[in-house]
């Protein structure tokens, strides 16, 4: 059931709390569709609004006080979204994690995030409920009617709802994740201010008009599907077609409804691998929008071929939001990202924090009221990636142009990319290390034709141990330890691994000798 009640804040005009934001909107157009599922239900904004009062209201009567942590693993769906405002609404900071992620996992980030609520689907409240049990987490929900311990249910018979809780713009709204060099995850806390600028100009130099239509494809425990596409539909009052993944034909089968689709590129490599698809597809749409990961110059041209559609590359990064986007309106051009986002400074540097002239490759710096606000009581590594004058390093390698457009070339760190997702190498061969039979491990990322990268282990193994006894030992300790996205795609068994005089593993070699491991499949 979805209430019909709400209740705002005492003194909206003071709080900087970006439901407030999103409620003048939602109080306008309560009746305007929101949620689309195809197939499935369709919520209004007034709907969506109750809903989340009320979740905001039962997490409070849990015990959950403003600036508590929300940890959640969910699967996409309304009730999802409506956690996300409810949390933002009642000054809890939103925690959403990856679903891939294994209970072992879950558990690091329960321990650095000491919540006082975890909430997860009763499908996997076996597996979860004695992780959250064991990190001392207060109150676990699931997110289904019915389920034992439901939100839901605990929101239906709420009787007052809580008004929206007042923040500061520099009070910490959501912590994402995101690893390190180190392989450790970090928090990065982002803030009420800095979501609400960043959403705001993308809004704005979008062009979000009356009656577009998002597809939306992606996940929403991310910066991209999370606020990049849900806070810029919701700040248009848009209405959102809401694939729980993205498929290829229930995205085509939306695609003529909506106007505008955000994906990463592993969506239009996907599409185009489609004979079928094409123009007739995309008649009413008015911008398709990528990032995440680089587009290549072959499905950026390929795209506009097929479809007569130039697609709109932009670059972002969890700290900080989109950072630079090609113009809707202006030329885009393939192989690019654009130019800085109003209120973004940026800049390139050489390694002593010197800015470099134009066509000069360096290290790509930011700074402005989108960035975050440090990591998650890693107060040190947060000093590290900042600048004395307040510019972050982004580890982005790029050039501008004397005009400003950006072009990434690589990355100062060994990150893997793949289909959108970071994969930190340090953090697989510290779990491939572990394994018996395994003596040394590097991983690295291949050019790969469906996930831009592959991520690929070279692995030193034990002479004792047959070819058999390896798989099943690999497989064996790294399911159950790593996301199954970071899992190596191939294991490449080696007698050493190449290192230089220094004793450094040489990747750039590894990258190098085995670049056609996918492509030439
Ligand atoms: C799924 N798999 C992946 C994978 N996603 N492996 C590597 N990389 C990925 N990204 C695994 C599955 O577990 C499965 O394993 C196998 O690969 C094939 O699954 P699939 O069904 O083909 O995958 P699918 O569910 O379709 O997912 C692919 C995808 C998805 C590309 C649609 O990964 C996705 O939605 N990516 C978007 C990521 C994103 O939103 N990033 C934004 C980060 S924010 P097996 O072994 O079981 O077969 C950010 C800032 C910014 O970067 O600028 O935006
Ligand atoms: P994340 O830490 O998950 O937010 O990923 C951010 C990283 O994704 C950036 O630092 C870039 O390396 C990469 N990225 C985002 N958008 C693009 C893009 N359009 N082209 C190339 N890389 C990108």
């Amino acid at each position: 059931m979805i209430r019909s009640d709400t209740k705002r804040g005492t003194s909206p005009t003071l709080s900087h709390n970006i439901y407030e934001l999103f409620a003048t909107k939602f109080d306008q157009f309560r009746e305007h569709p929101f949620l689309t599922v195809p197939g499935g239900p369709r919520v209004s904004y007034g709907e969506v609004d109750a809903l989340a009062a009320a979740f905001a209201t039962s997490l409070g009567e849990a015990g959950a006080e403003p600036g508590d942590r929300v940890v959640v693993q969910v699967e996409k769906s309304i009730n999802a979204v409506a956690l996300y405002l409810a949390c933002l609404r009642g000054g809890f900071i939103y925690i959403p994690l990856n679903t891939a992620y294994t209970p072992e996992e879950v558990g690091f980030f329960l321990g650095d995030a000491t919540p006082s609520i975890m909430v997860f689907p009763s499908s996997r409240a076996d597996k979860l409920r004695p992780v959250a049990e064991l990190a001392g987490v207060a109150t676990t929900f699931t997110l289904d009617e019915d389920g034992t311990g439901s939100l839901v249910d605990a929101a239906e018979a709420v009787e007052n709802i809580a008004g929206v809780v007042p923040r500061e713009a520099d009070d910490v709204a959501c912590i994402l994740y995101t690893s390190g060099t180190t392989g450790r995850s970090k928090g990065a806390m982002l803030t009420h201010q800095g979501i609400a600028v960043n959403g705001t100009a993308l809004h704005s130099i979008w062009r979000f008009r009356q009656g577009d239509v998002l597809l939306h494809a992606l996940p929403i425990f991310h910066v991209h599907g999370l606020f990049i596409a849900l806070n810029v539909a919701m700040l248009n009052v848009s209405e959102v077609l809401f694939l729980p993944t993205f498929d290829v034909h229930n995205v085509r089968a939306q695609l003529p409804h909506a106007t505008v689709m955000m994906g990463v590129p592993t969506f239009y490599t996907r599409l185009l691998n489609d004979p079928e698809f094409g123009g007739a597809d995309c008649v009413t749409i008015r911008m398709f929008t990528s990032g995440s990961a680089p587009m290549t110059e072959t499905v950026f041209n390929q795209f506009n071929e097929r479809t007569g559609h130039t697609i709109c590359e932009r670059y972002g990064m969890t700290e900080c939001g989109i950072i630079t986007s090609n113009p809707p309106e202006g030329e885009r051009i393939a192989g690019t990202v654009g130019f800085a986002l109003p209120q973004m400074e940026m800049r390139v540097v050489d390694k002593d924090d010197e800015i470099l002239p134009s066509g000069e490759v360096g290290q790509v710096q930011v700074r402005g009221p989108h960035l975050f606000a440090g990591y998650w009581q890693l107060s040190h590594i947060t000093a590290d990636a900042l600048t004395a004058d307040g510019f972050f390093r982004t580890g982005d390698l790029g050039f501008a142009d004397d005009d400003g457009r950006l072009t990434l070339v690589g990355r100062t760190s060994d990150m893997i990319i793949s289909g959108g997702y970071n994969v930190y190498p340090k953090e697989v061969e510290l779990a491939l290390d572990q394994v018996s039979g395994v003596v040394e491990s590097a991983v690295v990322g291949l050019p790969h034709p469906d996930f831009g990268e592959g991520v690929t282990a070279f692995v030193v193994v034990d002479a004792s141990f047959t070819d058999e006894m390896i798989e099943e030992s690999i497989s064996k300790t790294i399911e159950d330890q790593v996301a199954r996205f970071k899992q190596p795609k191939h294991y490449v068994f080696v007698d050493e691994l190449p290192r230089n005089a220094m004793g450094k593993v040489q990747k750039a070699q590894l990258r190098a000798n085995f670049a056609e491991l996918y492509t030439s499949e």
